[in-house]
């Protein structure tokens, strides 16, 4: 019979903290305010298939998964910490997760577009997008009937094509809307990315946790500075 746990680190028993980050700018923005509590990547993930990756501190892994994962693998505590932007955790909802501390990295605004040769708004708009959630409820606070089409990506081909009326997407430059005929018209949340932390960690393993959120917390505000 193979070892299968020594032959895979993923399957060692693990007591240490874990944190789970996706790749992209989560990641690139992210390791810089790790790097103030002395938790640094021993293996580029950009070069490796790994999920799993050990850390310069022996008690500290890296999760790599996909952003929109990353409130769920913290909130049934798979990671004690993450990072996630705020657009992902509006939509993931509920108060599963601890927020303790805004990164103010990966900027960006959750907005309303349509196509700049847009008519009359029509009694019951389609909107795609892959905030749907976030898009019902905001529509439904305004007052205003929507459709709510889901799409996992490239919402901005959605009107060109005639999908939907409009789209709920991120924005950044806003060069992804202008390039497909849409401008924005509706903020719905400023954006930044926050550490989340499982409440039952957060209890468990107060000491430990608390000195990361302490250190980040340093390098956020030297980041600012
Ligand atoms: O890409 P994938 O489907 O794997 O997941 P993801 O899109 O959720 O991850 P990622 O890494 O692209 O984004 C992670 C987080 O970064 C998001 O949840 C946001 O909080 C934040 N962020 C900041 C952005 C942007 N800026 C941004 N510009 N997320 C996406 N974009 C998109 C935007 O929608 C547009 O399509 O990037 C494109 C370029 O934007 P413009 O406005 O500069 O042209
Ligand atoms: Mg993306």
């Amino acid at each position: 019979m193979t070892d299968t746990a020594s032959s895979n680190p993923a399957l060692v028993p693990f007591d240490g903290i874990t944190i789970a980050l996706s790749k992209g700018r989560i990641l690139e923005e992210t390791l810089p305010l790790l790097a103030k509590a002395n938790i640094t990547l021993l293996e580029d993930p950009g070069k490796s298939r790994k999920l799993v990756f050990p850390t310069t501190r022996d008690d500290v892994r890296i999760l790599i998964i996909r952003a929109t994962d990353v409130p769920t693998y913290v909130e049934y505590g798979a990671a004690d910490l993450g990072v996630a932007g705020k657009d992902v955790l509006m939509e993931h909802g509920g108060d599963g997760l601890y927020e303790p501390l805004d990164l103010k990295i990966a900027i960006c605004k959750l907005m309303v577009a349509e196509p700049l040769n847009s008519g009359p708004t029509k009694d019951r708009p389609k909107v795609a997008t892959k905030f749907v959630n976030v898009a019902k409820k905001y529509f439904a606070e305004k007052g205003q009937q929507v459709e709510v089409i889901k799409l996992y990506g490239s919402m901005e081909l959605a009107p060109l094509v005639g999908l939907a009326d409009c789209i709920v997407d991120v924005v950044d430059t806003g060069s992804t809307l202008k390039a497909n005929g849409l401008m924005p018209t509706e903020l719905i949340a400023s954006i930044s990315s926050r550490l989340v932390v499982n409440k039952a960690a957060m209890k468990m393993r107060h000491e430990l946790i608390q000195g990361i959120i302490n250190q980040m917390k340093v390098a956020v505000d030297e980041a600012q500075a």
